[in-house]
């Protein structure tokens, strides 16, 4: 007797944490907070920010409000990214990838440096790609042909 309910009752336990991971990754999947962390990641990947254009990213405040951050009203998802002539120099942050909303990506006229990322490839939705006048290396990956509004 002991041991059925001890059975189902770790039948039961299982099935929970079942069900919630499954609703966090879902949640996860839809939730703005992927746009918040690749945009944190991008501020990571930028040593030198003379003019502290990124002072005001942190998540104190609603990324929808920093400095270049462009958000769709409806589903506080990036579209729009615009750092041109802000003197950042660093790398692109391969988490760029991760913004699966963005339309439009201005950096045009920083110090850049490094190879451009692959995963840009995926941002399926890019139709302005601008990174003219950076210290970039190498091509533009020709997987970008993946892109197809570009
Ligand atoms: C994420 O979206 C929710 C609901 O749409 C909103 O209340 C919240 O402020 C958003 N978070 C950020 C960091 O934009
Ligand atoms: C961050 O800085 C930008 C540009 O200076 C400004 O437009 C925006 O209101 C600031 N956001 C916050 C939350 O202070
Ligand atoms: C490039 O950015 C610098 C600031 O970093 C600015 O002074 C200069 O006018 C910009 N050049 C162009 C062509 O926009
Ligand atoms: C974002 O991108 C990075 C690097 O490409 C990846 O390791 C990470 O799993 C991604 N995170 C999310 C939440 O998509
Ligand atoms: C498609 C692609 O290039 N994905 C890469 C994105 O960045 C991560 C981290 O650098 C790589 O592990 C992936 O291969």
């Amino acid at each position: 007797m002991e041991r059925i309910y001890m059975n189902s009752l770790l039948a039961l336990l299982v099935l929970i944490l079942a069900v919630q991971s499954c609703i966090v990754s879902l949640a996860f999947l839809f939730s703005n907070l992927t746009d918040q962390s690749a945009l944190l990641a991008c501020k990571t990947a930028v040593k030198y920010d003379p003019n502290n254009v990124l002072g005001n990213w942190t998540t104190r405040t609603n990324f929808c409000n920093w400095a270049g951050v462009s958000c769709s009203r409806r589903r506080q998802r990036v579209p729009a990214l615009r750092l041109q002539s802000m003197g950042l120099a660093g790398t692109i942050s391969p988490h760029i990838g991760n913004f699966s909303f963005l339309r439009r990506l201005d950096l045009r006229n920083n110090s850049f440096h490094g190879f451009v990322t692959q995963n840009l490839t995926r941002l399926h939705r890019l139709t302005h790609l601008i990174l003219q006048d950076n210290l970039l290396e190498g091509e533009i990956p020709t997987s970008i042909q993946q892109c197809q509004k570009l």
